[in-house]
């Protein structure tokens, strides 16, 4: 009863708010959602971290360095697009675990899903999927993943998260192009005791391409192709493998096309002069990793064009084009796949996913069909029960126009953005986005800390990337109401902001 007091107080002083002219710039009432299993406003009972947040938070950091932990959440009450904490704030997530929760908290369909008596065993039992798969697995791929994927690519294997998808990726570009190279099949005695002691030829000079700024994962293979924080980096032994500029684009991009055009080319070029300059040192670049958006980095658009261009010299100089989707894929830029944006009828050579797909994997071209058993291979090549999950995700996504839905409450965030851009140029610049896959820079990190933290304590939970960027990764089943309750929300914010 308390509680329903307070939601009914929390609500009044939100609606007064809402018609309050002098403090609203953006004006737009919020009108009521339809989803009814949802929250309708956020409700704030403490700071956050709150006090049972801090202490849990103690207690963990005991047995592990817990710094990076925000405070603890109570999934049983979160909802759609609320996030609900120990200390019993509910707060509108944008962040939504760093982009990956695809229709929200504990959606009914996925509830549905899990109380199927025939879906029970593939969420107790999780198989060794590459030796001893359940019967239905093959057709659960057919209606999950091989439903959406990507243009030309048929072939598609699961793996447990991003890292792990990339780095077998590059296994499987380095494998294909060795063959390529080989012109046979068979394997030489001086080649399979070579690589038992990490050398040459058994383990060739082979490099991926990658850019300043990219995020890939962390693991080791991973990790030579992420430049997006030398924190991410330090201390760790690592390839020597080619580094590209990425473009650094001047926002909104319909303003400064040449300007822009004239930083993209010079990318460019870099990129092939650096495959030409490590051919010569031997160290063949055999494979071009990019993301659609550079999204740890900073959230760094670069032009359709760019990347129709970029993968013309993929293919020019005979390397793979390896699309990382892992945060850009499932939605949210208002195409299922980002690379979509680009027009292209082969945009890739392999596309790697996870986060929203819940599933991590790859989509790769028939060319790339690893030639023998176990050489792409772990012990679980992912989760069975996330592929059926995946497939009612997907028949919710359909089924609602999630994709339409993310152009348009895409817009509404970010016209308020470049309203709120115009009124407080101290705090706010260079907005951009595709879809809800939103941002902006704040004048510094210091500053962006310090935003973040007042928004979540007024109920709305934002993430960081790169140095100073404010980045939106709201779930599919953020609405235009969500964008209006948010801009609202942030407006005091700033207005406040000292
Ligand atoms: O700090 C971290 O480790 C983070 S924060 C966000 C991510 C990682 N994103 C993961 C990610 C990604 O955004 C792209 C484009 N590629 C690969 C990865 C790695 O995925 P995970 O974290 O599942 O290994």
């Amino acid at each position: 009863m308390a509680s329903l007091l307070m939601f009914r107080h929390m609500t009044c002083i939100l609606q007064q708010h809402l018609f309050v002219p002098r403090c609203r710039y953006i004006g737009q009432a919020a009108a009521r959602i339809n989803v009814d299993f949802e929250y309708e406003s956020p409700l704030m009972k403490t700071e956050v971290p709150g006090p049972k947040s801090r202490e849990l938070i103690k207690q963990l950091n005991t047995i592990q360095n817990a710094d990076a932990v925000n405070f603890f959440c109570n999934y049983e009450k979160s909802r759609g697009n609320y996030l609900v904490d120990v200390d019993g704030n509910r707060m509108l997530d944008l962040y939504s675990q760093i982009s990956s929760i695809p229709i929200g908290y504990n959606h009914p369909a996925l509830i549905k899903i899990l109380q199927q008596p025939n879906n029970l065993s593939s969420f107790i039992n999780r198989p060794a999927l590459g030796i001893l798969p359940p019967e239905n697995f093959t057709a659960t791929l057919e209606e999950s993943l091989l439903n959406i994927g990507p243009k030309g690519l048929k072939q598609v294997m699961t793996m447990s998260c991003g890292s792990c998808s990339n780095e077998n990726a590059f296994k499987l570009i380095f494998m294909w192009y060795r063959k390529k190279e080989r012109g046979h099949s068979s394997v030489t005695k001086e080649e399979l005791d070579s690589c038992m002691i990490n050398k040459f030829p058994g383990c060739p000079d082979y490099s991926i391409l990658s850019f300043m700024g990219g995020f890939h994962g962390r693991t080791m293979g991973c990790l030579a192709t992420t430049h997006s924080k030398a924190i991410h980096k330090l201390d760790i032994p690592t390839f020597d493998w080619p580094i590209a500029p990425f473009p650094k684009l001047k926002y909104p991009l319909d303003q400064f096309e040449k300007e822009n055009q004239v930083e993209e080319t010079h990318c460019l070029e870099q990129v092939e002069d650096l495959i030409v300059k490590y051919r010569k040192k031997k160290t063949t670049v055999v494979g071009i990793i990019v993301e659609p958006i550079q999204s740890e980095g900073g959230d760094n658009h670069a032009s359709d064009d760019f990347f129709r261009k970029l993968r013309d010299i993929a293919r020019k100089h005979g390397c793979a084009f390896l699309v990382d989707e892992v945060q850009t894929g499932g939605g949210a830029t208002g195409k299922f796949w980002a690379h979509e944006h680009w027009g292209m009828d082969d945009p890739a050579d392999v596309v790697t996913f996870s986060k929203k797909m819940m599933t991590g994997g790859f989509f790769h071209k028939d060319e790339l069909r690893p030639d023998a058993p176990y050489r792409i291979f772990n012990t679980w090549l992912g989760e069975p029960s996330k592929n059926i999950l995946l497939a009612e995700v997907l028949n919710v996504i359909k089924q609602e126009g999630l994709l339409h839905n993310a152009v348009c409450a895409g817009k509404v965030l970010l016209d308020g953005l470049q309203d709120l851009q115009t009124r407080y140029p101290h705090l706010l610049s260079r907005v951009r986005g595709r879809g809800t896959f939103c941002s902006f820079d704040t004048p510094d990190d210091a500053t962006r800390s310090k935003l973040i933290l007042q928004t979540r304590n007024k109920g709305v939970v934002i993430g960081g990337s790169g140095d100073k960027s404010i980045r939106f990764r709201p779930t599919l089943i953020f609405k235009e109401y969500h964008a209006h309750l948010f801009l609202n929300i942030f407006n005091d914010v700033l207005a406040e902001f000292k």
